[in-house]
């Protein structure tokens, strides 16, 4: 074990040499990033194979999270940190000329995620470990990331994410632990001794090779585990007799058509694909996963009596919704259960969380396509829904509307959402208002049928990663103010408040903050050329582009605050800098025009000279993990502005309140419960409420035209959009100006902006009211602590998995 910094050079400086055969003087910063690595990978071993080991033991209940992305960003800085090295190996590193800033660079970030959902399924690993909840993650590795972002004369371009070119130094291949997922072929039913027993033939199989990485605790020793999924060919060598037979283009085929399946990520955040591929994706590691689950589990005990009691599984949205299905048919065809048994098994063992509302994300799989896919899976999904139907017509004296409004297959299509609720013990939305938007709407028949199977989990994020890794001035600051027990105990945070009144306390957060700003502002000249005013309000809008985060409404305050500047250049702002960043689905056409209106709108105000730099508009491309780290530190504003019950929760609005940003916020999601743990007074609210819009929806009354026409402010920014205002695009944004005026705008973009512009005008007021401002941020600094995924955890651990 490495316990000081000559320890962690001796060890260093021999793994360098062991693992590349050369002098470290001769080392690339790649090579000493992979020495460093792999020295952190020999430290935690240990305890990962003593972790495994105690799990193992009978009566050990563990909780598998199946998620088909984790965003999990780069993982060095974050091992160290949690394996109690970070400081040892800076300053060892430092004492042989190695900067560790430089050797983190070297990893690449592992996005196998979309946003919000995979990067909660990070977070969730991570508190899982820290917190000593013997949890697993259960995926894909996929060869391909989340594409890289290139802005080309303001249009978003997609290239390839090589993220395993330099290999991946925290993974483990085991082929030892590799299963057979079968797709396709037909299902023989022949009866038995009067059991009925199903046969799968004439399949397609796909060998699921398992790559581990170890999940470390935050100094607590506990090494959980992250499996990643990869699909080969069964027989990968090349078969002479295929190719004597001239088949060998079949073979080939066959050997592409299999890895493609954990080839790529399906790079959709809210509207599904309805791919066959993707429906394969889906199968192959939920199948993989229970496999696995099942075989290990049978290695110690004799039979799966108590298997509910010892394993928890966890559905991270429909996407893994296969796993009900799939564990029926384990427990039935291979382990000779009957229905009723195999059913209670499932259920109680199962449980789901749902994370959008929206329409075009909720999945449907045609019944043609899944059953020419998954001929045996769709037997038991068509029993799960007769069954069901049953108990429905039952309850409801044979209500067949109810039945259909609830069945799992209706109209030629498999509503996974209908199966995951029915398949599992407990349903669970990501923040109140959308658990309450579940219950009370989307899923009110479910809710009533299932008295007490919904429930909510506000969701958290890491602070190990988004305050104590990205924020080391910060942290270091909290630590020399109220000590270091915040790192565990998040009530602690609340201590800062002890002296939220003390203008010297203040002046060191604003002081931290200012150093996380010339980070930022370095950054954007190096990759943008842009100059930044570092006494600026960085004003910050950094999520996927989609309507419903209304990055329009934020171009329109822009368009408005520079018309106004135009008028009047000697018009008193605080000088702002709106920094955006985001990709959008490369189908999503409306999106990345959101990103090119972004851009054009850059060049013309960044340089007018009539504007004197009082504002600034910035898109800093290819957004990820990484990126996050840098800026959020950096922000003064946090633009939190979805259409009110868009939003199921979000995350990044949790990171920059415990960064000291201020929440811009409408009530969506969880920024009402940051503005009830900052307090009313240390966030900004505006528009329209969650009420609100759901009576717009049912009852309509929504014109944009009114907007349009009585706003005059309005008018000129939609006329702004089609006229030359724009030169080189005249026509570019007409879609835009449509969506809004033709369609009828169906996020209120026009409708909210008022008393958006009302709200940015107050942060203009406050910020210049700098012990005010600081005050602020300190509240909501301190009231972050209920947001740390180690208390989404710790609740998802007691009410649902009940580990
Ligand atoms: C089928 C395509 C697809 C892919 C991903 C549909 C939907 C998704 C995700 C559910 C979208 C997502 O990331 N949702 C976000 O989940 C976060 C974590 O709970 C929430 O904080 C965000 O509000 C929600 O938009």
């Amino acid at each position: 074990m490495i316990e000081n910094k000559e320890h962690f050079k001796e060890h260093y400086l021999a793994k360098f040499s062991r693992l590349h055969g050369k002098d470290i003087h001769e080392g690339t910063l790649l090579d000493k990033y992979v020495a460093l690595a792999g020295l952190v990978r020999d430290e935690i071993a240990g305890n990962w194979i003593a972790t495994n080991n105690t799990y193992d033991q009978p009566h050990h209940k563990q909780v598998y999270y199946f998620s088909i992305e984790f965003l999990l960003g780069r993982m060095l800085e974050t091992n160290l940190i949690n394996a109690g090295l970070r400081d040892i190996a800076e300053e060892a590193l430092h004492e042989l000329g190695i900067n560790l800033k430089e050797l983190e660079q070297q990893e690449a970030d592992a996005g196998l995620g979309n946003g919000g959902l995979g990067r909660l399924g990070a977070c969730f690993l991570d508190s899982m470990a820290s917190v000593g909840i013997p949890g697993h993650g259960c995926g894909i590795r996929y060869k391909y990331g989340l594409f890289k972002q290139k802005i080309v004369d303001g249009f978003q371009a997609e290239l390839p994410d090589d993220w395993l070119k330099n290999g991946n130094a925290w993974e483990i291949r085991k082929p030892d632990k590799a299963v057979e997922v079968r797709f396709g072929g037909q299902v023989k039913v022949d009866c038995i001794y009067g059991k009925l027993v199903f046969i799968h033939e004439d399949y397609e199989p796909v060998l699921a090779v398992p790559y581990d990485m170890p999940v470390v605790g935050y100094k607590n020793q506990v090494v959980n585990n992250l499996r990643l999924w990869s699909a080969e060919a069964v027989h990968k060598d090349f078969d002479f007799s295929t190719f004597n037979r001239g088949e060998y283009l079949k073979a080939v085929e066959y050997k592409y058509a299999v890895e493609a399946i954990s080839q790529i990520l399906y790079p959709d955040d809210s509207n599904r694909s309805g791919k066959i591929l993707r429906l394969k994706q889906q199968y192959f590691f939920v199948s993989a996963g229970l496999q696995s689950i099942v075989n290990r589990y049978k290695k110690k005990h004799e039979s799966l009596e108590g298997f509910s009691d010892n394993i928890a599984i966890h559905i991270n949205d429909t996407h893994p919704a296969l796993c009900i299905p799939e564990l029926m048919r384990i427990l039935l065809d291979q382990e000779g259960m009957d229905w009723d048994e195999a059913w209670t098994i499932t259920n109680r063992l199962m449980s789901y969380t749902n994370h959008t509302i929206l329409p075009e994300a909720l999945e449907v799989w045609p019944v043609e396509m899944f059953k020419a896919l998954l001929p045996r899976i769709f037997l038991i999904v068509e029993e799960m829904d007769r069954r069901f139907g049953q108990e429905v017509l039952g309850r409801y004296h044979g209500n067949w509307q109810k039945a259909r409004d609830m069945s799992i297959i209706s109209d030629g299509l498999i509503r996974m959402a209908h199966l995951a609720i029915v398949g599992s013990h407990s349903v669970n939305g990501v923040s109140q208002v959308h658990s309450e938007i579940l219950k009370d709407h989307l899923l009110r028949n479910f809710n009533l049928f299932y008295p007490g199977k919904f429930n909510n989990k506000t969701n958290g994020i890491s602070h190990r990663r988004f305050l104590l890794k990205a924020n080391p001035g910060l942290a270091k600051l909290i630590t020399k103010t109220i000590g270091p027990t915040w790192i565990q105990e998040s009530v602690d945070l609340e201590n800062l408040l002890n002296c939220v009144n003390d203008p010297a306390f203040q002046e060191k957060v604003e002081k931290v903050k200012g150093q996380n700003k010339e980070i930022l502002a370095r950054y954007i000249q190096d990759n943008c050329g842009i100059t930044v005013n570092t006494a600026s309000i960085f004003d910050v809008h950094i999520k996927r582009i989609h309507a419903y985060k209304r990055q329009l409404l934020n171009v329109f305050h822009i368009m408005d605050l520079y018309n106004r500047l135009c008028a009047d250049p000697n018009l008193d702002i605080v000088p702002r800098t709106f920094i955006f960043a985001g990709k959008a689905a490369p189908g999503y056409q409306m999106a990345k025009k959101i990103i090119k209106l972004i851009n054009t709108l850059a060049v013309k105000v960044n340089n007018d000279p009539r504007i004197q730099e009082k504002m600034k508009v910035v898109f800093l491309e290819n957004y990820n993990v990484s990126l996050a780290e840098i800026i959020i530190p950096a922000a003064d504003i946090s633009e939190q502005i979805s259409t009110a019950s868009k939003e199921a929760s979000g995350t990044g609005n949790m990171k920059f309140m415990m960064n000291g940003a201020v929440t811009l916020a409408t009530l969506d999601g969880a920024n009402i419960e940051i503005g009830e743990a900052a307090g009313d007074e240390n966030i900004i609210v505006f528009g329209l409420t969650v009420a609100e819009v759901l009576n717009f929806y049912q009852k309509g009354g929504y014109n944009a035209w009114d907007e349009y026409h009585h706003d005059p402010r309005i008018s000129t920014i939609m006329e702004q959009l089609v006229n030359d205002f724009f030169p080189d695009s005249k026509e570019e944004f007409r879609d835009i100006y449509n969506s809004l005026l033709y369609d009828n705008d169906e996020f209120f973009v026009l409708k909210d902006f008022a008393s958006y512009v009302v709200a940015q005008n107050r942060v203009d007021e406050l910020y210049r009211q700098r012990n005010a401002w600081n005050k602020m941020c300190i509240y909501n600094i301190a009231r972050s602590g209920r947001f740390y995924s180690d208390r989404t955890i710790t609740e998802y651990a007691r009410d649902i998995w009940r580990v």
